[in-house]
């Protein structure tokens, strides 16, 4: 139970993990906890992640590169199971010291560039292909800023309304009170936005949408942290309720959904096109 007389003492120390989904895993420390090196496949895009939220980013980006015709964007995708630890092997922490997926390893200039947080991958990607960023002036600034407030919104939506709603031991009011109120008020930022703009950065479809998608459209879909979709109201934004269907019937999107996931109608990876086909094909 919470102890709801708790003060905290002067210097906070790690005794035992607090309960919760994730606690297993949790430590306040960073660095690998064991070695072991990264698989590599064919493809110059060598990614390690997982179908989170964060990971799906990545995937639809490069779903959507192939899709545009950027046939350089060929990638394997290696799942990382964050439940068991993977992204402390030596290998993931050599790629991303923050040891949270997901993570890239860009082989096609002879020495491999990493980059790590998925914001920075899909701005290393648009650079690179010329695509979904646009290449200059007021419209890059602006599809920037709409990425940069996605960065930041992501942890107000899960690591604190999704934590304290779906994955805290206990239902504690304050929390979740403090984070659907945060939650609700970044749905009408995309809201209002998207009630004057058919994307969030303008006319185009950017990596702001990408981005933006992975987080919102889940809870468009209704499949975000259980039934948070009723609990936070999220029909009354029509204009975000509008674009998120828009997005979601991309094929790119369709498709990067379906990477780094197990089960039915998911692959656990992806070395090509063929892999994704066949998942659509059974479906
Ligand atoms: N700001 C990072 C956040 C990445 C992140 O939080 N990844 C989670 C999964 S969605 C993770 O790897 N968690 C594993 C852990 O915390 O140990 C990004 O956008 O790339």
């Amino acid at each position: 139970m919470a102890d709801p007389t708790y003060t905290p003492p002067k210097v906070w120390t790690w005794d035992q993990p607090n309960g919760g989904q994730f606690a297993s895993i949790n430590r306040p420390t960073a660095g690998a906890r064991f070695d072991k090196e990264l698989p590599r496949g064919q493809h110059p895009f060598q990614l390690h992640s997982l179908g989170t939220p964060n990971g799906q980013k990545v995937t639809i980006m490069f779903e959507e590169l192939l899709a545009a015709g950027y046939s350089d964007a060929e990638y394997d995708a290696w799942m990382v199971s964050i439940a068991d630890g993977d992204q402390f092997s030596s290998g993931f922490v050599s790629v991303n010291p923050n040891s949270k997926i997901p993570a890239l390893l860009d082989y096609s200039q002879g020495e491999p560039v990493r980059v790590f947080e998925s914001g920075a991958i899909l701005f290393y990607l648009a650079e690179k292909f010329g695509a979904f960023l646009p290449s200059s002036g007021p419209q890059r600034a602006e599809c920037m800023s709409w990425l940069m407030w996605q960065m930041g919104t992501a942890p107000l939506l899960g690591g604190g309304f999704g934590h304290f709603y779906a994955y805290a031991p206990e239902k504690y009011q304050y929390p979740i009170d403090r984070y659907a109120m945060e939650a609700k008020r970044i749905f009408d930022v995309a809201d209002k936005r998207l009630a004057e703009t058919r994307y969030l950065a303008g006319d185009d479809y950017t990596i702001a949408d990408i981005a933006s998608y992975g987080w919102l459209g889940g809870f468009v879909r209704g499949d975000a942290y259980g039934d948070a979709a009723t609990f936070l109201d999220v029909a009354s934004y029509t204009n975000l309720v509008r674009w998120g269907e828009d997005v979601g019937a991309r094929e790119g999107v369709r498709r990067g959904r379906i990477v780094n996931r197990k089960g039915d109608g998911f692959v656990a990876e992806r070395h090509s096109a063929a892999d994704i086909d066949a998942v659509l094909a059974a479906a």
